[in-house]
């Protein structure tokens, strides 16, 4: 007798660029092979049993009307959005071809440039095959630095790694600090851990230049003004070394350079000057000292927010040292967590082969986009742009710069993606690709520390293809060795759960890519794991660096120093005069960058595109609240409604992005006036660098 059809539940994982990485349970009806519910995994210790408003919604976006279904070649004008269906042969034949042609051309492989970002974590889907291939084929690099390499730089600086804690033992600490950090809706999960260290005494602060959610649910609200989070964090060290709070011993033990690092904040960080810089009183800069040194122990949960100006990577270096004068690294759960990724030892160089990479062979920033489709940078101008993972139309800085790049007719551009998004209305060829329900990955956490495998629950949409597969047929196209390619996707995750040579953690010990199938395995680690309680740092002298000996070499401060934004209304005053309100523009809570733009429930509840502006500053321009304004400087200008609320203070101004061009009826987003500037260290984009002025629009 045959089993009757029901539902079976798939063990699946959140792919999307979010440090929580859920484990996420799927209900697939037998008879249709439809997925019908999906939900948190209540075993997972760090889901539990919930997701996110997003991804709650998530089959409406895996059975989306728009879903991509077939491969598409242009059929219209560049930018028009008019394609016709093609099969893959044909599809690969193209792209084949003029990868070819470019190759064989005087400008060589590296007129071809991949642009590819964290559509999906997945370890295959991320960084694998398709490194490997355009490392084989000789393309350009790309340096992906638009979100996280400026406070990883800054970390290395002063850690020699990212700042990592245990995030399920932050529960015990007693002072948590979301510094630039929207934790509340960027990092739900971990938000409830701070919420259970609350309700055990903890009193949790938000130090961020907008009220965001995070901060109006906080007990304090700290208003630093946009990029001076540096200088807060040195005013900090005076109060802290004047005082004689520091943790004598861990200094002496743990660290080089707490002398100099303390004649250095006495004598140049007055809170007075702090003060001035940050636009914070005296009083409140003296309190969160205190507060900070003497009420631990103490996390600071330091996040992206912080980073995206031209300090940056400075301001996180210069974060990451406090929980060395304080001795909070002791402590387990307590010190500064940036992001987990780093306790994973996955062998990464097995995955991407840079050993294919042909010698000298060079580099692009991915925030340089505008840069490199208009022949600015050195080396062959790009002739072809492979996209996947990625919507560089609307997330990249200098939006009109980079649309007017991807209109240039002698560009061949294209475009893998699960959605016609505004990158592919530009595309020469469309490529299907599979949602994560329809794929197997393999996932490590930038949020917690357990290895999770993405099982695939139904089966590829329409011709869907995952990226993994894409990249081999284009390398049997192509003529590429067979043996780079051959291997499926379990026998690459296997092996990458074996660590690299030389580099023996014992962390994925006894973990099998079965295990993971079945179900979030912790890192071997011990519970409560403290990576710097007894100091260990991986830096050069094995210590934390408060004094850098390799940031001198480099030419710059072997100290940690305030650095303004590029564009500060203190030091550029000339610029502040034309545009004199610095404006921020995060994600809106139910998009995620430009992900989700297209669901409807989620587009409803993200509203309309606003302008939240201090009433000064909107009564000094005669605009009333909900009036449509425009905002702009040399680089663009976009359009949104003025909400007028003391979420901001004056001279701060914040518009949540990121919508797709589809949806503007100005065609941009806030992107049009944002700033292709880097971050002091790490090469970072400076979104939230930007000086702008808004009038009424009439
Ligand atoms: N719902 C949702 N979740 C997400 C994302 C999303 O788009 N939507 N994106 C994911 C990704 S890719 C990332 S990188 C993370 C980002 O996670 P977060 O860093 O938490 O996110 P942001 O909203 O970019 O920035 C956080 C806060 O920094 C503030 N900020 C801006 N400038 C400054 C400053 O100079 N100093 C200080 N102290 N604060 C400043 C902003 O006002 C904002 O409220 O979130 C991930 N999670
Ligand atoms: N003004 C401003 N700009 C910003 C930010 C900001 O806060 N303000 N945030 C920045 C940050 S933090 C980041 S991380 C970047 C994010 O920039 P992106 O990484 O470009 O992020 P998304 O906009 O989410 O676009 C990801 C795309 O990948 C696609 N995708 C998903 N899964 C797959 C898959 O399996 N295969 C393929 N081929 N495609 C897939 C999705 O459909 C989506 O179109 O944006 C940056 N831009
Ligand atoms: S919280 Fe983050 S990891 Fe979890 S479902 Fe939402 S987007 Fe995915
Ligand atoms: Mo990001």
């Amino acid at each position: 007798m045959r089993r009757a059809l029901g539902t079976v539940t798939v063990k699946a994982v959140c792919p999307h660029d979010c440090p929580d990485t859920c484990g996420m349970l799927v209900s697939v009806d037998e008879s249709t092979g439809r997925a019908v519910d999906l939900r948190g995994d209540p075993d997972h210790p760090f889901t539990r049993g919930f997701l996110c408003a997003k991804v709650n919604n998530y089959l409406d976006r895996v059975y989306h009307r728009d879903r991509l279904l077939f491969p598409l070649k242009r059929v219209g004008p560049k930018g028009a959005g008019q394609f016709a269906r093609v099969s893959w042969d044909e599809a690969i034949a193209t792209i084949a071809a003029q990868f070819r042609r470019i190759a064989a051309s005087s400008d060589g492989p590296q007129a071809i440039l991949p642009y590819s970002y964290a559509g999906t974590m997945g370890k295959l889907m991320y960084a694998s095959l398709d490194r490997r291939f355009f490392h084989r084929l000789g393309a350009s690099l790309l340096d992906r630095t638009i979100c996280a390499s400026a406070g990883a730089a800054g970390c290395d600086v002063t850690l020699g790694t990212r700042a990592t804690v245990d995030p399920e033992a932050s529960v015990n600490c007693k002072y948590i600090v979301n510094w630039g950090s929207n934790t509340s809706v960027t990092n739900v999960h971990f938000w409830k851990v701070e919420h259970e260290a609350r309700k055990r005494g903890a009193k949790i602060v938000t130090v961020d230049p907008y009220k965001s959610p995070t901060a109006a649910k906080s007990d304090w609200w700290i208003p630093v003004r946009p990029g001076t989070d540096g200088a807060l964090a040195l005013g900090v060290m005076h109060v802290i070394f004047r005082e004689g709070w520091d943790d004598k011993a861990y200094l002496n033990d743990h660290c080089v350079g707490a002398a100099e690092l303390k004649a250095h904040v006495l004598s140049e960080y007055r809170p007075e000057k702090v003060s001035h810089i940050t636009g914070l009183p005296v009083e409140d800069i003296e309190r969160f000292a205190r507060e900070y040194a003497r009420g631990g122990p103490a996390l600071i949960r330091v996040n992206y927010g912080l980073q995206r100006h031209g300090g940056g990577g400075t301001a996180v270096r210069t974060i990451v040292c406090l929980p060395a004068l304080t001795g909070d690294w002791r402590h387990a759960g307590a010190g500064a967590l940036l992001s987990t990724s780093k306790a994973y030892p996955f062998d990464d160089n097995y995955l991407t082969r840079p050993d294919l990479i042909p010698r000298g062979t060079r580099t692009i920033n991915m925030v340089h986009l505008a840069e490199a489709l208009h022949g600015e940078l050195p080396g062959p101008s790009v002739q072809a742009l492979f996209v996947y993972n990625s919507n560089p139309a609307a997330v990249n800085p200098d939006q009109s710069r980079v649309l007017s790049g991807l209109m240039r007719e002698d560009l061949f551009t294209v475009v893998h993606d699960q959605f016609q998004t505004d990158t592919a209305d530009y595309a020469d060829i469309v490529l299907p690709a599979t949602s994560q329900l329809e794929h197997f990955d393999i996932h490590s956490s930038y949020g917690h520390l357990y290895v999770q495998s993405n099982n695939p629950a139904i089966a590829p949409l329409g011709e869907s293809k995952p990226n993994t597969e894409v990249f081999r047929l284009l390398a049997k196209a192509m003529g590429f060795e067979d043996e780079l390619f051959a291997e499926t996707d379990e026998q690459l995750a296997a092996r990458a759960l074996h660590e690299p040579e030389g580099s023996a953690t014992g962390r994925f010990d006894g973990i099998t890519l079965d295990a993971t199938k079945a179900g979030p395995v912790r890192l071997n680690l011990p519970k409560n794991w403290a990576p710097f309680a007894e100091g260990k740092f991986p830096t050069p002298s094995g210590k934390c660096e408060l004094y850098s000996e390799r940031e001198a070499r480099a030419g710059r401060d072997p100290l940690p120093t305030y650095v303004p934004p590029h564009e500060d209304p203190q030091t550029k005053p000339e610029l502040a005069a034309k545009y004199p309100l610095q404006l921020l523009t995060p994600p809106s809570p139910t998009f995620l960058n430009s992900t989700f733009v297209n669901v409807d429930s989620l587009r409803k509840s993200a509203g309309e595109r606003t302008l939240e502006i201090h009433p000064d500053d909107a009564a000094a321009r005669g605009i009333s609240d909900g009036q449509l304004v425009s905002v702009f400087n040399a680089r663009g200008k976009f359009r949104a409604k003025a909400k007028l609320a003391h979420t901001v203070k004056p001279g701060v101004v914040v518009s949540l992005g990121l919508w797709w061009r589809k949806w503007a009826d100005d065609g941009v987003n806030c992107n049009a006036t944002t700033s292709t500037a880097t971050t002091d260290l790490g090469g970072g984009a400076t979104f939230f660098d930007n000086l702008v002025e808004v009038t009424a629009t009439t």
